[in-house]
């Protein structure tokens, strides 16, 4: 693979990514489309993304809206490619990145074939739960997509709140079908996937095979570094955390050299990201380091600078800079 050129990710290393299979040869009756991963912050999307994927194409954390942008896995079975969408996780916004990341997720909702309503088993439906389902249903009034509850973490409680836990969350909304799974140890996945493609529609990849996600190269880099953050930080900095790549270059030694900026809002978070000596920001950069190394398979020469834009998050015009642009006329 080319750095800096092909925004298309190959799923096998050094393959180059493969045309677009010719209508003719696919297998009759294939299947293709967009399932949108939908639901509140934290109830598991994101890991459920990667558990299908089989490659860890979007950052997870416990911390709620890890997830600020819609990210694209693919998964592909014989018979069928499965555009997967994850999104930001539905809440009540606080500032201009909250309007933004609810936004990004009913964005998302325009390319829906099929939508999975995730949601925690281990709790009963909350207030975000609910208003997750509304704007679901207040967005397709008249013809909404197959829309599946999936019922995530079910590792976590006994069968008897499970059941419970099926009636609760599928008299929430008018639900094809209510499924329980667990993302995390790959529970209930195969139902889950045979399920999804019984729905979807006739037609031929939109993707061409081999493609693991969308996301240009320099987002995941940044990813894996506001991932590194999340595991490191507590209270508000990981939310007052965006994350820029400077620059991306190949050497001649096939190294991958990256210069990437950590932008916060405080100097006291500053302070806090550097740590003593260093040692916080040294320790981020080599969780961020690995991850990306496992990603693009090879070694990676990686340098982090910290910098202050104060309020980034309440300010539309840093949020843009950032990449968080708000399209207009999708806040309402
Ligand atoms: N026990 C258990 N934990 C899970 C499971 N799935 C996800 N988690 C954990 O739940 C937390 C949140 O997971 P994410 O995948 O980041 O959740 P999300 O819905 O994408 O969250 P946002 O991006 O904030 O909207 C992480 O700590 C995960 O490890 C599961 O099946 N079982
Ligand atoms: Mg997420």
């Amino acid at each position: 693979m080319r750095f800096g050129e092909s925004i298309l990710l190959s799923q096998q290393e050094n393959q180059s990514v493969p045309d677009l299979i010719p209508e003719t040869a696919l297998p009759e009756g294939f299947r293709s489309g967009f399932v949108i991963l939908w639901g509140r912050p934290n109830v598991g999307k994101s890991t459920l993304l990667n558990a299908l994927v089989g490659e860890k194409t979007a950052i997870v954390s416990p911390k709620p809206q890890t997830t600020r942008n819609r990210i694209v896995g693919v998964v592909e079975r014989p018979n069928a490619q499965i555009i997967l969408v994850d999104t930001p996780g539905v809440h009540q916004p606080r500032h201009q990145l909250g309007e933004y990341l609810v936004a990004e997720a009913k964005r998302s909702l325009n390319d829906a074939d099929i939508v999975l309503f995730v949601a925690d088993a281990t709790q009963p439906p909350t207030d975000e739960d609910r208003l997750a389902v509304q704007i679901l249903f207040q967005v397709f009034p008249k013809a909404p997509p197959d829309a599946f509850a999936v019922l995530n973490k079910k590792d976590q409680i006994p069968s008897e709140t499970l059941r419970q836990r099926e009636k609760e969350f599928g008299s929430l909304g008018p639900f094809q079908r209510v499924l329980t799974i667990s993302a995390l140890y790959g529970d209930g996945l195969d139902e889950l996937v045979a399920t999804i493609i019984d729905s979807l529609p006739e037609g031929p990849p939109y993707y061409p095979l081999g493609t693991v996600t969308d996301q240009p190269e320099k987002f995941l880099i940044a990813e894996r570094v506001r991932e590194a953050v999340l595991h490191y930080t507590r209270d508000e900095v990981p939310h007052s955390v965006a994350v820029l790549v400077d620059s991306l270059e190949e050497t001649r030694s096939h190294l991958l050299s990256i210069r990437a900026t950590i932008f916060v809002e405080k100097e006291s978070q500053k302070a806090i990201l550097i740590g003593q000596g260093g040692q916080m920001l040294k320790k981020i950069g080599t969780m961020a380091r690995e991850e990306v190394e496992r990603w693009f398979g090879r070694k990676v020469f990686l340098q982090l600078w910290v910098k202050v834009a104060h309020n980034w998050r309440k300010d539309s015009g840093a949020l843009a800079r950032l990449g968080y642009r708000i399209p207009k006329g999708d806040l309402q």
